[in-house]
């Protein structure tokens, strides 16, 4: 099989997740693509091309994907008409520093995020977010004394992952199912709630793992500050409102054992939208901000404009 392939086949089968790695390991991906025999550049430019779409179609939500794609596919195009050498030249260059700067940014999140929180608090998270987790490992880092909370996030169990890694790094970690969030708010005295992002729309809405919008809707009813984390590759020009994204639904296997209430749909959505009237910060590599000006983030970064 070759790199394409594993990583369409990792992504599809959730082996490579979250919306950091599925973006770095699509790059990867297509500078390996890149490196094939070919007789011209052109030749690969249409390879990249096709190995993007394949990428995209692996899954749908996270809007990191695309981005990183087509920053791939920009470059390649640029030099399509250059010798194959110049070309690889330039496509592994583009690759390269594109995966060097999601490290970067992740860094700096972590920098940034763990200067919001204060000594002693109980933070709540989702999922397993790499952004949030370094965050959160920087604030132990700096002896914050914090104590975390995770969701168990079904029906795949990712909040294990994060309670895991947490644990292993020494921060004292609980673990409670989904269902439990409202309570746990005020029994375990949650200061802040920080969660990932699959994407920020430029309204500044929120699309996260499914349950993201009922715990921001809990935290809003209790008054406890609600942060997103996120590289800003996971910003969407291409979507205006968190409504209009394609959210991914999966088999409802995952929810239940096939065969088992053979009179009973399962609905599995993998994602929800959690507006930005919920959000009271977003943490991004460029720093703090609220989830309005996620527009101007686009405008000044990426050179966006509203048409
Ligand atoms: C993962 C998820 C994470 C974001 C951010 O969903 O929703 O919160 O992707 O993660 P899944 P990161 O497990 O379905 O991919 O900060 O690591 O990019």
């Amino acid at each position: 099989m070759s790199t394409l392939e594993q990583t369409v086949n990792d992504i599809k089968k959730m082996k490579v997740r979250g919306a950091l790695d599925i973006a770095i390991a699509s790059v990867a991906a297509l500078k390996q693509v890149a490196q094939e025999d070919s007789k011209s550049s052109a030749e690969l430019a249409k390879k990249i091309r096709d190995a993007g779409r394949k990428l995209k179609n692996s899954r749908p939500t996270a809007v990191s994907l695309p981005n990183a794609v087509d920053y791939i596919v920009y470059v390649s195009e640029k030099n399509r008409q250059k010798p194959p050498a110049e070309y690889r030249e330039k496509v592994t260059e583009a690759a390269e520093k594109f995966i060097n700067d999601q490290e970067k940014a992740l860094e700096k999140i972590g920098t940034i995020g763990a200067k919001i929180i204060a000594k002693d608090e109980t933070i709540l998270t989702h999922c397993n977010s790499d952004t949030v987790v370094q965050i959160l490992k920087k604030a132990y880092d700096q002896g914050k004394n914090l104590k975390v909370v995770c969701t168990e996030s079904r029906p795949r169990y990712q909040g294990l992952l994060t309670a895991k890694e947490l644990s292993e790094y020494g921060i004292p970690t609980t673990i409670i199912v989904d269902s439990a969030v409202h309570l746990a708010m005020k029994k375990l005295r949650i200061d802040k709630v920080i969660v990932g992002a699959d994407t920020i729309c430029a309204n500044g809405d929120l699309v996260n793992k499914i349950g993201t919008s009922q715990i921001a809707l809990c935290a809003h009813e209790q008054d406890i500050e609600f942060i997103v984390a996120t590289e800003s590759i996971k910003f969407s020009p291409q979507s205006l409102l968190g409504s209009a994204i394609e959210i991914e639904e999966r088999s409802g296997s995952e929810v239940i054992k096939p065969g088992r209430l053979r009179k009973v749909k399962v609905f599995n959505p993998a994602f929800d939208v959690t507006e930005a009237e919920y959000i009271n910060m977003i943490v991004t590599e460029y720093g703090i901000m609220p989830p309005q000006a996620a527009y101007n983030l686009l405008k000044e970064k990426f050179g966006w404009e509203l048409k």
